[in-house]
């Protein structure tokens, strides 16, 4: 079929260091692209890296403005470029996972009346939020919140078997029960919960967007299996939840159209759909089309490996969510804090900041690294809870510094080993040595996944059991 001239999709990411925008047509060929960097597009916020690290070290945020700002920023820019809107038949997007948004009461008619006169941070700077501050998925300041979580369900395994998770300090749940814990007045003045995905989503439809299935399932709240909120979850974290959340959706579902505000203020076409926001990692599952057996590890600000699942087996690491794709199925999520920023430091300290230096250093190391194993945990990890740098040698014995390609080479192949047994434990099998591993955001580093994937059977590491 002919496709009609001019016809074209955006898809949105508010992610944690930048709000992307790309707009595909009908064959899926990119034909335009934009984005807005927080710190640096809108440093009258005084973010670093798109977030404020509050004194404890613990609480972590980003002010919800800025993300509107951005939109209206990044709109601007589209329309000074003569980008069409009244060719865009749908719009969707993805939102960093966990970090919540909340309305203040009244919120709602403001958002179903904004004036297209005004960027829309105008209308929403006064009174729209009871939280200017949205906790996001780096906060790990609600353990106590954790704890009472999974003791009034019965346990960390029973929660991870209710909500495919044990209790996170990021996720949603547990910040919403320190909201209300510490200011009771904030939380009852607020009208409606979203997660950044949700919240997004409303931006355009003029009107609270539902959560949806895959970004729902990070918080500690939902019910995997029959996809509704479980009550005992809801009552432990705060009261009333249920209406602030409001009933989740399918993750494709078709929301409503475009708010009039668009079609007056940029030229949209009014029958622009709105479809369900998600979560960053499950659109990728879905935008990298993954089918079952397929891995995907995404190298962003947080390294997150994740994979369609049949038969999940939630697990006291690691996630289980709903599938954004296949509402039979699930996906398997694991993310790491100690990514990039682990890697870049050790390239600092060890390869004079350079990629190619540390490239050069891992390949001229054999796969395998002779048995030496290390794990690198700068900052309290999250898959497994621990910190510190621990090497071991060939005779399994505790070292404290390992020549530099050594090094290199044991930090790669550590956080890949501890990806691949972390997924096993959650109900990945590896089928035979052929598996599509696709990396999604690499640099330069060269990885050798089969060669690897077949030394670690011979490496005193792999049997040692990597956390
Ligand atoms: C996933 C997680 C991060 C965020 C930000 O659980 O916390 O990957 O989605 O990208």
């Amino acid at each position: 079929m002919a496709a009609s001239p001019g016809r074209c999709f955006l898809g949105w990411d508010f992610s944690t260091q930048q709000l992307k925008v790309i707009a595909v047509d009908e064959q899926l060929r990119v034909i335009h692209e934009d984005n807005i960097n927080f710190d640096k597009d809108l440093s009258e916020f005084g973010t670093q890296g798109g977030v404020y690290v509050h004194d404890d070290r613990l609480s972590v945020s980003s002010p919800v403005l800025m993300w509107v700002k951005a939109l209206d920023l990044i709109l601007e820019k589209m329309k000074s470029a003569g980008f069409n809107f009244s060719t865009v038949k749908a719009l969707s997007g993805a939102g960093q996972q966990h970090g919540s948004v909340y309305w203040k009461e009244g919120a709602s008619s403001v958002l179903q009346n904004l004036s297209p006169a005004l960027p829309l941070h105008q209308s929403l700077k006064q009174n729209c939020l009871s939280v200017s501050n949205s906790p996001i998925w780096m906060d790990s300041s609600t353990r106590a919140q954790c704890t009472s979580l999974e003791k009034k369900v019965g346990g960390a395994q029973k929660l991870a078997d209710i909500t495919g998770s044990r209790a996170y300090e990021r996720f949603t749940g547990n910040q919403i029960a320190k909201i209300y814990s510490q200011n009771p007045e904030v939380y009852s003045q607020t009208e409606r919960i979203s997660l950044v995905s949700s919240f997004a989503a409303s931006l355009f439809l003029g009107g609270y967007a539902p959560i949806d299935y895959s970004d729902g399932s990070g918080m500690n709240l939902l019910q995997i299996q029959d996809k509704v909120w479980n009550a005992v979850c809801l009552d432990a974290c705060a009261p009333q939840l249920e209406k602030k959340l409001g009933p989740p959706v399918p993750s494709s579902k078709i929301l409503g159209l475009i708010s009039p505000y668009y079609t007056e203020r940029f030229g949209f076409n009014p029958a622009c759909k709105i479809v369900a926001f998600t979560g960053d990692n499950p659109a990728s599952l879905a935008g990298m089309r993954l089918a079952e057996g397929d891995i995907a590890i995404s190298l962003g600000t947080s390294d997150t490996l994740f994979l369609w699942i049949k038969e999940p087996k939630p697990a006291l690491e690691g996630h289980i969510l709903c599938n954004p794709v296949d509402s039979q199925a699930y996906m398997a999520l694991l993310c790491y804090k100690n990514g990039s920023l682990m890697r870049e430091k050790v390239r600092d300290e060890l390869a004079l900041g350079s990629w190619e230096e540390f490239s050069k250093a891992l390949g001229s190391t054999a796969a395998g690294n002779y048995g030496n194993v290390g794990f690198y945990f700068d900052v309290m990890e999250i898959t497994p809870e621990a910190v510190g740098i621990h090497r071991f040698n060939t005779h399994n014995v505790q070292t404290p510094s390992f020549p530099k390609e050594v090094e290199i080479r044991a930090l790669i192949e550590g956080q890949f080993m501890a990806k691949r047994i972390h997924a096993e434990k959650l109900g990945y099998k590896i089928c035979g040595l052929e598996f599509t591993l696709v990396l999604l955001g690499v640099g330069p580093i060269h990885l050798e996944s089969k060669k690897l994937q077949s030394a670690n059977h011979k490496n005193p590491g792999y049997r040692r059991g990597i956390p």
